[in-house]
């Protein structure tokens, strides 16, 4: 695959991909073009098992991404972005979160807007000390379109969603980590260093299993307890027809290392 706006590598030895967000000079800001190019990445990691995790990041020190791009907005009518909504932005973000196996948001700057949105569709989030982030749509005259009006307070609560939301407010990486926007801050030397352990830490683990433990939590999210206990009890029970529950079980037992193999 050929692409313009991100540059996208995989480590096959440790199965794992990094797609870089490659529009530095725009901070990072998420065209149609870069938007359409990260939906083929995503697609065409639905069926790979070859790889275990993705790492999303920005180019640069500045900024993970700046939102969508507001060069775009310019003249646009209700209708066509609508249009765009149903066939570009929406299909975007469903392509990320759905993905079946673990994304991590490398957070190495600015993350706003639609850059936070992209960071709420990945799975952990890790940042730098310098990062920053929020929702400053309403400076604009317009609301998030991306999702942050419901995975943000699904996130970190009504009260702190609205009051990001509504002040357009930016926040700094430790109080994004005090009130559960990201789940590590660290300093911007180590970024990649921690990301690529943790990455390491979910490689080490059943495929199979893992996958399994991210539809069920996903599934909860958008879902009552009740409904999400049930697919969490099917679920549990399934892993125990699988080859991986075996050998995870007969490995603590025999007091060695499990080799799991996706089965
Ligand atoms: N869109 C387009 N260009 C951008 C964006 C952006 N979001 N952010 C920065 N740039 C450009 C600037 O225009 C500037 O370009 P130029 O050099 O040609 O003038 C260049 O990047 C560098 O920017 P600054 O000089 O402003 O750099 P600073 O380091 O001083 O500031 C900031 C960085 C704080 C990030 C600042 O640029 C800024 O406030 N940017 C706008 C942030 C913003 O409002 N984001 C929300 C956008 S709306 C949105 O995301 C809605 C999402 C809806 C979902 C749709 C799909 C993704």
């Amino acid at each position: 695959m050929e692409f313009k706006n991100i540059v996208y590598t995989v480590d096959r030895e440790k199965r794992i991909a990094k797609l870089v967000i490659n529009r530095p000079d725009a901070r990072n800001a998420l065209n149609i073009a870069t938007r359409v190019e990260i939906r083929q990445v995503a697609e065409s990691l639905k069926d790979d098992e070859s790889i275990r995790v993705l790492i999303i990041t920005g180019a640069g020190d500045k900024a993970f991404v700046a939102g969508a791009d507001i060069q775009e907005f310019k003249g646009v009518d209700s209708v066509t972005m609508e249009e765009r909504q149903k066939t570009i932005t929406q299909p975007f973000w469903h392509a990320v979160e759905n993905l079946p196996i673990p994304v991590i948001a490398m957070i190495n700057g600015y993350c706003l807007g639609g850059g936070n949105e992209l960071a709420l569709c990945c799975d952990i989030r890790i940042a730098a000390d310098t990062a920053k982030f929020g929702q400053p749509e309403i400076n604009l005259g317009i609301i998030p379109g991306g999702g942050a009006t419901q995975r943000l307070p699904r996130l970190i609560g009504w009260g702190r969603a609205k009051e990001l939301i509504l002040t357009g407010r930016v926040i700094d990486a430790f109080e994004a980590e005090r009130i559960g926007l990201v789940d590590r801050v660290v300093p911007a030397k180590q970024l990649e260093e921690t990301v690529i352990q943790i990455a390491e830490a979910i490689t080490s683990k059943s495929p199979l299993t893992i996958k399994i433990a991210k539809k069920t939590i996903n599934k909860g999210i958008y879902t009552d307890l009740a409904a999400g206990l049930n697919f969490e009890a099917a679920n549990f029970a399934f892993c125990f027809s699988t080859k991986d529950c075996q050998e995870g079980v007969n490995a603590y037992l025999e007091k060695r290392k499990p080799e799991f193999r996706g089965k």
